[in-house]
């Protein structure tokens, strides 16, 4: 593509490692199959975007109540991220200015509660996130946190241990969203147990923001005092958060972003949410939406098929997590010996494994990336062929070589239009 030759070319001259290292990055995402839950392909647009001039400008502060001058243009475009935000989301107002979903998570915290007030979250080994209050996290240290987790029958969330959670521990907030959970997640059912005890219910989205903005699952948004996102995964943009809330709680959680816990807001990247929030509103993206989750579980099928468990027997949504425990094969070494063969994954604690096991035995796997390049459920079921193979004859160089042929024919019908 001729901006991005461009964009190589300046680099090379400029500043030649940084531009070798750019180039094998870009050759790497355009020969391996990603499946990290976690990442999408975003498109040229929000890759200029994020580039734009607007990664220039300083912009303390809101549209039309900034402390800086000359953010005439800034404001007119935050403004139509956030319009298109709440249009997008059904959402009565919009923060577009965190850097990362774990600072929205931040902001909305430090909105509503006090040091040492008390949070009840999911458990991160049960698929829950760093930052909803676990120990390695300063969120973990900041509040006073209780987790739920799953039913170790069912997999799924136990929303009677919620229930009764909530009560003995009276949270002034509960957090509900994952970050490697299969399943839907019942939001009325989370909004009735907050309001039984009297606290707020903030929901992360992260993972399934796009899922929910193109209808293909349900929508937390109407439920909960608060909302968080990031842009990155399955809503297809760039990176950065979002927060999402009620217009009684706007005000406060503006104040939280900025000052209270940011600075001056990373412009490019307002600008690479609007583009990826126009890009949603168009009539198409439900329809992509929903291949991502049928190749979700089509890929969890043609696993099945093969004899591999998948935690709670299937998904809702864009990740599935496949238990390796009868295949005799850790998390760690099934992810080395997949990127071997050039696809992407990572390992993943299984719920039933308890806390911080030495080797997780889970793998997760995730479908935008390879949505987005156009695969549909046939090739679905010959990448889960291609894990299989690679996972049961791992110790045999000449099949593994044989895949990774595989997997480099599949790239090429299927190319990342930008990569080299
Ligand atoms: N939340 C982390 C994950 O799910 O992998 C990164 O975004």
């Amino acid at each position: 593509m001729e901006w991005f030759e461009t964009f190589f070319s300046q680099l090379n001259q400029e500043d030649p490692a940084v531009y070798r290292l750019a180039r094998q990055e870009a050759h790497r995402l355009g020969h391996t199959l990603d499946l990290i839950a976690a990442e999408s392909l975003p498109s040229t647009s929000i890759l200029l975007a994020q580039g734009s001039p607007f990664a220039v400008k300083a912009a303390e502060g809101y549209p039309d109540a900034r402390f800086h001058a000359g953010c005439g243009y800034v404001d007119a475009l935050e403004t139509l991220a956030i319009d298109r935000a709440k249009t997008l989301f059904g959402a009565e107002h919009a923060n577009v200015q965190p850097h990362s979903g774990v600072l929205a998570n931040l902001a909305v915290y430090f909105s509503a509660l006090r040091p040492r007030d008390r949070i009840l979250s999911m458990k991160l080994s049960h698929g829950g996130h760093l930052s909803h209050g676990d120990r390695a996290s300063m969120t973990g240290s900041c509040f006073e946190v209780k987790h739920y987790g799953v039913n170790f029958e069912t997999e799924r969330i136990d929303y009677e241990e919620v229930e009764k959670l909530a009560r003995e521990f009276k949270p002034k907030m509960i957090v509900a969203g994952a970050s490697s959970y299969p399943r839907v997640i019942d939001y009325e059912r989370f909004a009735a147990i907050a309001r039984d005890v009297g606290a707020y219910l903030m929901v992360d989205m992260a993972h399934i923001a796009g899922l929910v903005s193109g209808h293909a699952i349900p929508s937390p948004v109407t439920v909960s005092d608060f909302v968080t996102f990031t842009t990155y995964k399955t809503l297809l943009g760039g990176r950065g958060g979002v927060i999402l809330c009620k217009q009684k709680y706007a005000s406060q959680v503006d104040k939280s972003v900025f000052p209270g816990c940011q600075g001056t807001p990373a412009i490019n990247m307002v600008a690479a949410k609007a583009v990826c929030f126009g890009r949603a509103l168009k009539g198409d993206f439900p329809r992509i939406q929903k291949q991502i989750c049928a190749n979700a579980a089509a890929l969890g099928k043609g696993l099945e098929e093969r004899g591999y468990r998948l935690v709670t027997g299937g998904t809702d949504n864009h990740l599935i997590l496949v238990d390796l425990r009868d295949k005799n094969l850790s998390g760690d070494v099934a992810e080395s010996v997949l990127e071997s063969v050039g696809i992407i994954t990572n390992r993943n604690v299984i719920p039933s494994q308890g806390e911080n096991p030495r080797h997780p035995s889970g793998l997760r796997l995730g479908t935008t990336a390879l949505t987005v390049r156009g695969m549909k459920e046939t090739e679905m079921g010959g990448i889960a062929e291609l894990i299989d193979t690679a996972l049961t004859r791992h110790d045999e160089p000449l099949t593994l070589k044989r895949a990774a042929g595989k997997v480099t024919e599949l790239c090429q019908e299927f190319p990342v239009p930008w990569a080299v």
